[in-house]
This record gives structure tokens, C-alpha cells and sequence, in this order.
């Protein structure tokens, strides 16, 4: 069975849901760990006073049993703090009594950089609210509580993943200037087997996978595995990781690949790169148009962050994690945690030379 993960959940809904299916039997999970994750993304240079609102913590409503996985679907739920003052605009039936709180009127200024217009013009919504919500990056939260329990799974063969800002924008200048800055953002995973992923197709292809899902994540742009695109100026002579091998194993001396070769990981750390855009909700707005009347407008103003990268290395962390924990266990499977464990070993010990 594959790891999966499908989620549900409007920023000022009641809730963000996630159902992870495909997790062995008898993972131990610690209801601690998830939630230091949930705060850690909230934490961060540059957000916006949502985050004071918010405190994040993860309910499980089915798949747990004593703090440990039954082999079924794990249902998580992180509750919206900020519904309370969005119930009549953000109820998921039609609301009762006067309209009051966020959320009552209509919004038909689309902000650049965001999915407002073509949400809005792709489900032939006429209030854009019912596209910005789902685009929000809010949902980020369920892919944190998701990605503590996919790194849960890795830690069992010695897998950990991190998440780092690289490069980020003046927050202090943007925010006085009432704009916004982007950055980006580095995950490493250490403890990684030669041989997740497969060349065979481009589906199978780790780096496509990691790719993928970074890209996904709300206002990433790029990605780069590895040295990226350095590698594109550099002599074969030089952007290559020659091979060596000592009384120990193989061994490389540099790791130009970000640990990927052939969409294939071959033992060496995996490093990805994801740039982020500059959250395209401004305070001084960029040129929109009314959708209701057609004429130049300014684009919706609404509290937002400043920056949100220290919240995407986290998110980040994350995404790599489940989608190794995924790799990992279509490598290794097993419906008890012992299993996945055991058959991690018995491949260690076949691939001798490259254990470490
Ligand atoms: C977001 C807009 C802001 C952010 C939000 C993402 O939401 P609000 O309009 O409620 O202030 O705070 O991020 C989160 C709520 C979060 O928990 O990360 C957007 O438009 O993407």
C-alpha cells in the first residue's frame, strides 16, 4: 500500500482535515512532536497577527489507538481558531440571522500573484472568497501535522529531514514600504539508503517527486536539486561526484546531485532548493479590476504576512518528508512497522559497500 495523503479545509473554515491511508501497524506517534512542528510553522519573521489568533494543534479522529497506528486511515484535524469570527460568512450551510463577523460581503478585487482571478473565473464563483480560501496557504498546517508523522516513519531506518531559510528578503524595509518579500528555503534529508525512487519512469523519478512536491506548496516558484541550475554552466568534468571507495565503502567527496542521480537516491544527503514569490497580498495594492464592475480598481487589501519563508522551510521539511516516507515504503512496505523496519535491514546488508 502507498502512503497517501488527501486533505480538506478553508482558512477561516471550522477546520483543515487530512487522511493519511498507507502506514504501517505499530508506528509510534508522539502527539508532541506533531504539534511542535504546527508551531514551528507558525513561527517566523514577517507573519501576519493570524498567528497570535491561531495555536495549532493536531486532533486524531481515527487511526491512532493508545498513541500508536492501527494500520487504517489516520484522520488528523487542526482546528481554525479565527472561525469564531468568520461563522456567518465562512458557514458551510446556508448561515441563519443577520449577517455579522468577516466573510458577509462579496470580494471582487482579485490580487495579482494569487489564484483570485483565475479561481474565480475557472468555477464561475462570484465572489472570489470562494477560491482564496482553499488557495490559502493556510492548509499548509495539515501538511505539517502529516509531514511529523511521515518523519516518524523515516526516523525508524534513520532518516531525518531538515528545513532551513537560505536567502530571504529586508522584512523590517518591506513591511514600512507595506510590501511584501519572498526567500528560499533548503531541505536536507540525511540517512538515506541508496536506491529510492527508480529511473524506470518518470513518475518513479525521486527528484520528479520532490519536484513536485515542492512545487505544490503555496507561492513556490523554483526548485533546484542539488547545485541546480549551476550545473547547467559547468564542464561534465566538474559538475559530476566522482566515486571512491575506502576500507569502509563508497564514498563521494561532493555531492553536486543533491544525493539524486537518475531519479534514483544514492546514499549521499538529498539537498532541494524551493524559491518563493512575494506573498502577493499587499497593503499598498497592485492594479486589479472590479469583476463585478469591470473598471480599474486596486487589488483586495487584507491582513496577511509580510513574508512567510521561515514558515515554508518548515512546510517544506514537511513535503520532502512525507514524500520520502513514501519512497521508503514502497521500497521496503510492510503492514507492521517491524516489517518496514526489517526489510530496510536485510537491504543494508545486501548493499554492504554503500552502508556508512
Ligand atoms: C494567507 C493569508 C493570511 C495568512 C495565511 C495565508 O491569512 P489571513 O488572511 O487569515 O490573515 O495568515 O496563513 C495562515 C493563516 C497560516 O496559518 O499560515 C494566504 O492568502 O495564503
Amino acid at each position: 500500500m502507498t502512503l497517501k495523503l488527501a486533505t480538506a479545509g478553508e482558512s477561516h473554515g471550522p477546520a483543515l482535515v487530512g487522511i493519511l491511508s498507507g502506514l504501517p501497524a505499530g508506528l509510534v506517534l508522539d502527539r508532541e512532536a506533531i504539534d511542535a512542528d504546527l508551531a514551528r510553522r507558525q513561527q517566523g519573521y514577517g507573519r501576519s497577527p493570524r498567528q497570535q489568533l491561531e495555536q495549532d494543534r493536531v486532533e486524531v479522529l481515527a487511526g491512532l489507538r493508545h498513541g500508536r497506528t492501527l494500520g487504517t486511515p489516520l484522520a488528523l484535524v487542526v482546528h481554525n481558531r479565527d472561525h469564531k469570527n468568520w461563522e456567518w460568512g465562512m458557514s458551510p450551510w446556508p448561515p441563519e440571522g443577520e449577517p455579522s463577523g468577516k466573510g458577509t460581503k462579496p470580494v471582487t478585487l482579485p490580487r495579482p500573484g494569487h489564484a483570485d482571478l483565475a479561481g474565480t473565473l475557472k468555477y464561475g464563483f462570484a465572489d472570489t472568497r470562494d477560491a482564496l480560501e482553499r488557495a490559502s496557504a493556510r492548509q499548509t498546517a495539515i501538511s505539517v501535522a502529516a509531514g511529523a508523522v511521515a518523519k516518524a516513519l523515516l526516523r525508524e531506518i534513520g532518516i531525518e529531514v531538515s528545513g532551513v531559510v537560505v536567502e530571504m528578503g529586508d522584512v523590517d524595509e518591506a513591511k514600512a514600504d507595506r510590501d511584501t518579500v519572498g526567500g528560499v528555503v533548503e531541505a536536507r534529508a540525511r540517512g538515506i539508503p541508496p536506491g529510492l525512487g527508480s529511473y524506470a519512469t518518470k513518475e518513479d523519478r525521486l527528484d520528479a517527486r520532490l519536484a513536485a512536491a515542492l512545487v505544490g506548496i503555496q507561492a513556490v516558484k523554483g526548485v533546484e536539486i542539488g547545485a541546480g541550475f549551476e550545473l547547467a554552466g559547468q564542464r561534465g568534468s566538474e559538475a559530476h561526484d566522482e566515486i571512491f571507495k575506502d576500507e569502509r565503502g563508497l564514498y563521494r567527496k561532493t555531492n553536486r546531485a543533491g544525493g539524486i542521480e537518475g531519479g534514483v537516491s544514492n546514499g549521499e544527503e538529498i539537498v532541494v532548493r524551493a524559491a518563493m514569490k512575494p506573498l502577493p497580498t499587499l497593503m499598498r495594492p497592485l492594479q486589479s479590476v472590479d469583476l463585478e464592475t469591470g473598471e480599474p480598481a486596486e487589488a483586495l487589501v487584507e491582513r496577511s504576512d509580510v513574508a512567510a519563508v521561515e514558515a515554508l522551510s518548515v512546510v517544506a521539511e514537511a513535503s520532502v518528508s512525507f514524500e520520502l516516507a513514501r519512497a521508503a515504503h514502497e521500497k521496503f512496505g510492510g503492514d507492521a512497522i517491524g516489517d518496514f523496519v526489517a526489510a530496510h535491514s536485510a537491504y543494508l546488508e545486501r548493499i554492504p559497500w554503500t552502508a556508512r
